[in-house]
């Protein structure tokens, strides 16, 4: 009997032909990765408790890219958690969720027809929905990169779930997520400022939301004003969102693996961009070492400034973009 780690053939749905870490024990092969924690991924088969089968087959080829096949939202989820947990490992020297070096599990085909993802900090789990329909998995890698965040927030800052920090908190996983999307770098995931744009869940091909202007989604919002902590989080998310975007990209108009952004200043004045692996170093540091459960927006600001300051000097043009881009979404001058 050959028991080991394995490079298997993932045909995902969102991310085309990928490699996926696969174990095998005699004559199966299983979802589960050995290099990373050993994540397992399993197949809920339209249950929503417990964690149903282990994927297991006798080949390593996994998913036909269709969802005719119960093993590609598998691929896809199993994809997603690889390339996540190499996200954290190699950008910020993190090892898993809770860097301890041990792995969450997903659970895909949860239910009937849901259109939802979640993490679940209590099972220690990220499980997946099939969708409207079920032609559109909520299984793509910036959801997946986003959903996996939401573990890494509730294991550090453990920003409350409503008010501006629930905001900030749905922030940090479009951030993260997005980063995470950018880091595959495969030709199916190049890389952009919108969340969902796959995964078609208005059913027009619009994505889910818009990092450069947030407001192009019909309810976020661009800019912090008094009563912002009253919106949804998925809403008040924006103003984040959008100093992410600035700090990384700057403000204007700019094209991006093909995507058009233009990104507006509420204050009138431009933003120069420091590029998104140094915002990203910005907010993970902020979000490890500054935030806290209540944190709002202007403490926010105040976090990322500190980091700012220990990663470049409070001198640096780096610190000075910070200051900047939250200026220009109205929080502090
Ligand atoms: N997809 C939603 C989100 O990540 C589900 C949830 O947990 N609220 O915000
Ligand atoms: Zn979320
Ligand atoms: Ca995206």
């Amino acid at each position: 009997r050959y028991q080991g780690i394995k490079n298997g053939i993932g045909n995902t749905q969102y991310s085309g032909q990928v490699t996926l870490t696969t174990t095998q024990s005699g004559s199966n092969f299983t979802l589960t990765d050995g290099s990373r924690g050993g994540h397992k991924t399993y197949n809920l088969n339209h249950g929503s408790s417990g964690t149903g089968t282990l994927f297991s087959q006798t080949n390593d080829t996994w998913g036909n890219s269709t969802t005719s096949n119960a093993a590609t939202a598998g691929a896809d989820a199993h994809y997603g958690a690889a390339v996540t947990w190499d996200f954290y490992k190699s950008t910020f020297g993190r090892s898993g969720i809770k860097n301890d070096g041990k792995a969450a599990y997903s659970r895909v085909h949860y239910g009937n027809a849901y259109v939802n993802a979640f993490w679940d900090d209590s099972c220690f789990c990220m499980t997946y929905g099939d969708g409207s329909g079920n032609a559109d998995p909520l299984t793509s890698l910036d959801v997946a990169g986003h959903e996996m965040s939401h573990g890494v927030t509730a294991n550090t800052a453990g920003l409350e779930y409503s008010g501006e920090s629930g905001g900030l908190n749905e922030a940090t996983s479009d951030i993260f997520g997005t980063g995470v999307e950018f880091y595959a770098a495969n030709s199916s995931d190049v890389g952009d400022y919108l969340i969902g744009e796959k995964i078609d869940i208005n059913g027009d091909g619009t994505p889910l939301r818009y990092m450069d202007k947030p407001s192009k989604d019909g309810s976020s919002k661009d800019s912090w004003y008094s009563g912002l902590g009253n919106l949804d989080v998925h809403y008040s998310s924006g103003p984040a969102n959008h100093f992410f975007y600035l700090l990384s990209e700057g403000s204007g108009a700019k094209v991006i693996n093909g995507v058009s952004y233009n990104s507006p200043t509420s204050d009138g004045l431009p933003v120069t961009g420091i590029g998104r692996d140094k915002a990203l170093q910005i907010w993970y540091r902020a979000l490890t070492t500054k935030f806290t459960s209540t944190t709002n927006y202007a403490a926010a600001r105040t976090g990322t400034l500190a980091a700012a300051g220990e990663l470049y000097g409070t001198t640096s043009t780096e610190y000075k973009a910070v200051q900047d881009a939250w200026a220009a979404i109205a929080v502090g001058s």
